[in-house]
């Protein structure tokens, strides 16, 4: 069902790009413009399985583009949610500032199904060669300035983050603007991070690793600029930050962020961060068994369906599954989880990061991996296979939904209110990024054993949609129009 690959990629990235319900894959490779032979791949997914995108569509310009690391779909030009656009960051070696003309960043426009490099008529190359050189990571799409036209918050290491709001025609870099040029991460920082609302104001607000990785940094988005928070408490010092990851969903609209520790063995502890009142950050624990190597990613989503995110926790050799109790808290169920076999030390390549999507659309959420990865630090630079994990757990009845906003197409910075089952939760749409990787930008709800549930919708533009009670097992399509929500 998938093709047989080797690949060397920081993670596989789900998002829609031929105009159907199902959600294709992009991994890219890391080293493309080297001597490895091996190409980026999009897999398109189809009824009859996935297969390869034919080129030249996805044909990246080699061998000058430099390193590749993230790619990112989401809707800059394209008004179809189902047929979006693909941020690829590219990087240049660290302070090698004769390398700054020859990074090529890679905006590929959506037009009719064929992925073309607008960098250049848009103005994203000029804006980013202005400015400092930066190791490009990842790239979180929102609109920042909520005026419906979605933003391009780039992040990489040993730079400030870029922020290029789009303006008319072009992205403008507007990162000094908002304050963004005072944060300077180091090596091996500032893409550990996370864009979410973390004080519930409706604002995307940016977390990130800085100080060594021994210090989690929070900018508030007050709607002009990123506004520091106070450290977190120094009490409990976090000795390496392998990962920083925001839980969309909640019984709050502040999303919690989860921080894996970089250290295997010593550290055996994930920290929940949480806001409370007047913006101070509180720590928990999250005991986990010893990780039994680096920590480098972590994910959430609700794998069985009973309307709690489970967390997944990825080392270099092995993915940790815990499935979230509620009250109970984590529990560590990666022996019966059928993940437990991707620990074996014989497979080629290290792990890097996991993905989410039901790209089988049976309600179930399955994984992607890459298991050939080089992150910073790592001796070993060994491609390795991509593996798609079909989920055939007993699991509760579900929803998608997919938003259609009136300017911003897929709804981007909206909150979604879920009732069902006696509990509320708040459900934030961001774009999927978690890491270096993107999970399906389509909101995936599980319920339990409810066989429907209320649903609204706060849209980024002040506008509110209410659209009732939404029956369990499929997907809906709830507009910012006011049109009823369609189910399919
Ligand atoms: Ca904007
Ligand atoms: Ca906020
Ligand atoms: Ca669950
Ligand atoms: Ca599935």
């Amino acid at each position: 069902m998938v093709p047989s690959v080797s690949l060397y990629s920081w993670g596989p990235s789900w998002g829609y790009v031929d105009g159907d319900e199902r959600p294709d894959l992009f991994v890219h490779h890391h080293y493309g413009h080297r001597a490895h032979a091996l190409e980026d791949l999009l897999l398109l997914n189809r009824a009859s399985g996935f297969e390869p995108a034919p080129r030249p569509e996805l044909r990246l310009r080699w061998p000058d583009t430099r390193d590749q690391h993230a790619a990112v779909f989401a809707p800059w030009s394209t008004s179809d949610p189902r047929a979006l656009d693909c941020w690829v960051s590219v990087g240049g070696l660290q302070g090698d500032a004769s390398q700054r003309d020859r990074i090529e960043h890679q905006l590929l426009a959506n037009e009719g199904g064929r992925l073309v490099n607008r960098a250049t008529e848009t103005e994203v190359q000029a804006a980013l060669r202005a400015g400092p050189l930066l190791r490009g990571r990842v790239a979180h799409p929102l609109d920042v300035d909520r005026d419906g036209r979605l933003d391009l918050l780039l992040l990489g290491e040993g730079a400030p983050p870029r922020l290029l709001l789009r303006e008319g025609a072009f992205f403008r870099d507007r990162s000094s603007r908002w304050g963004l040029d005072p944060i300077q991460p180091g090596r091996q920082e500032g893409w550990r991070a996370a864009v979410a609302d973390i004080d519930g104001d409706g604002r995307e607000d940016l977390a990130l690793a800085v100080g060594g990785r021994s210090r989690l940094a929070v900018y508030r988005n007050d709607g002009r600029r990123f506004v520091p928070l106070p450290s977190l408490d120094s009490e409990r010092p976090i000795a390496g930050i392998g990962s920083v990851l925001a839980l969309a969903a909640g019984a709050d609209r502040r999303a919690d962020l989860v921080l894996v520790p970089a250290r295997a063995g010593r550290e055996d502890a994930l920290r929940l961060v949480r806001s409370v009142d007047g913006g101070r950050l509180e720590v928990d624990l999250i005991p986990v068994p010893v990780l039994r190597g680096r920590g480098v990613h972590a994910n959430a989503g609700d794998l069985d369906n009973d309307g709690d995110d489970d967390l997944l926790v990825v080392t270099r050799r092995d993915v940790l599954v815990l499935e979230n109790r509620g009250a109970d808290g984590f529990v560590d169920v990666t022996a019966s989880s059928g993940l437990g076999s991707l620990a074996n030390q014989d497979q080629p390549g290290l792990l890097g990061c996991v993905s989410l999507a039901d790209y089988d659309l049976d309600g179930r959420l399955d994984l992607a991996v890459i298991r050939g990865w080089r992150g910073p630090g790592e001796v070993s630079n060994e491609p390795g296979p991509l593996l798609l994990l079909r989920n055939v757990s007993a699991a509760g009845s579900w929803l998608r939904l997919r938003l259609v906003g009136a300017v911003n197409p897929s709804g981007i910075g909206a909150l979604v209110t879920v009732v069902a089952g006696g509990d509320r939760r708040y459900v934030s749409v961001t774009a999927g990024v978690v890491g270096t990787c993107q999970n399906d930008p389509v909101l995936h709800l599980g319920l339990g054993d409810a066989a429907a549930a209320e649903i609204s919708v706060a849209w980024p533009s002040g506008l509110s949609t209410v659209h009732g009670r939404l029956a369990a097992n499929r997907l809906h399509v709830l507009s910012e129009d006011g049109a009823p929500s369609t189910e399919r």
